[in-house]
């Protein structure tokens, strides 16, 4: 079977064009995910296999979208190990007994990705009998600092008094909280390979709110622990954050594949932040595709033409999930107009 060509573009062989996909593409803002949701509460889409399998190949589908990321959360792994988590309508992920200190955490260390997210494993393998061999299968996970955050806080909070709080008074016990969230978490990517992921992505979307001091002596060894141990199995591997441009230069550090950026900076502009040492992933507005579709269409070649300039091979996206309410007609013209335009 040849190689999908998400993964084929990413090792440098020529496949003409960029791959695209979109963070959150199976989502609220297709009445197919919708018509389903009215049927199920989130933790049954993402735990009965045959309905995240669905539910992961509706983007894939209807819409030119090259990679298929499986339905879930990045709340899946404390959810599976027995952590209570309600997913609440326009709030998100609730917690009913934050975890509060270190002991709380070391429950982490007897989790078993085949026991306790065994749903995902069948899930993936569903969703890879039935894509085409084309498209890239994506796994995905939360990075420890960002599933932190919600585990300790217990709901969205914008001042993240408590996680920030625990990195003030203690930083080293935060980080070894953290370190069994990060050996969990290593445990569930991998098994999601076993199943047919093909690549991984790693959510940290709440590392904009990191002083820049504890990421480079807690945090991003860390977080290197976790991906050097992804590459030395050969797993390509994607990080995302958003607004954490204070540790760009930081970021050269981190041994990672590809890194999916926000779009408050162009492309080419983090490159030479980041000395080109990755591949970039990203980055256009999410709320330009409430736009016209003239204006996604004019963007979107802006956005190629400034991933042709790149040293790297670059892969096309959103700088951050695409939003509830987004008009169908212009992520179609956004997917449509990123893939006939040649490299
Ligand atoms: O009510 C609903 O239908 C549920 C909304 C929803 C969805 C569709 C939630 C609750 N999670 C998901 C799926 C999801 N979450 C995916 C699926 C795959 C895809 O299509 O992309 C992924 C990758 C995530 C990742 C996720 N969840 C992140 C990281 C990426 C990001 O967008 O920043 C975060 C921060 C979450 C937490 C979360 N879960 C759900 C919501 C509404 C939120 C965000 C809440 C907040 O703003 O704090």
């Amino acid at each position: 079977m040849s190689e999908p060509l998400l993964l084929k573009h990413l090792s440098g062989e020529p496949i003409g064009r960029f791959p695209v996909w979109m963070m959150r593409q199976a989502g609220r803002y297709l009445p197919s995910y919708r018509a389903i949701r009215e049927k199920h509460s989130f933790w049954e889409m993402a735990t009965v296999p045959e309905v995240a399998a669905e539910v992961s190949l509706l983007p894939v589908n209807e819409l030119p979208t090259d990679a298929v990321i499986f339905f879930s959360d990045i709340l899946t792994l404390p959810y599976g190990h027995g952590v209570g988590i309600e997913i609440q309508e326009s709030v998100g992920p609730v917690v009913a007994a934050p975890l509060r200190g270190r002991a709380d955490f070391e429950r982490f260390a007897t989790f078993r990705p085949e026991t306790h997210t065994a749903f995902v494993g069948k899930a993936l393998q569903l969703i890879r009998q039935r894509m085409p061999a084309e498209k890239t299968l994506l796994g995905f996970a939360g990075a420890p600092w960002t599933v932190g955050s919600y585990l300790i806080e217990g709901r969205a909070n914008r001042h993240f008094q408590n996680i920030l709080g625990w990195m003030h008074r203690d930083p080293h016990d935060l980080t070894d909280a953290l370190g069994r969230l990060n050996d969990a978490t290593l445990a569930y990517l991998k098994y999601q390979v076993e199943n047919g992921a093909q690549a991984v992505q790693v959510f940290d979307t709440w590392l904009s709110e990191m002083p820049r001091g504890f990421f480079v002596e807690c945090y991003r060894p860390l977080l290197n622990t976790l991906f050097r141990a992804l590459r030395e199995e050969k797993i390509p591997v994607i990080y995302f954050s958003k607004h954490a441009h204070h540790l760009l230069a930081d970021f050269r550090e981190l041994e990672v594949d590809v890194l999916s950026v926000d779009n408050l900076l162009s492309l080419p502009e983090v490159e030479r932040r980041t000395d080109a040492k990755f591949s970039l992933q990203g980055n256009l507005d999410p709320l330009l595709l409430f736009c016209d579709q003239g204006i996604v269409r004019r963007e979107t070649r802006r956005l190629v033409a400034e991933a042709r300039e790149l040293k790297r091979p670059a892969i096309l996206n959103l700088g951050h999930g695409v939003l509830p309410g987004t008009p169908v007609e212009t992520v179609r013209a956004f997917l449509e107009e990123a893939r006939q335009l040649w490299i």
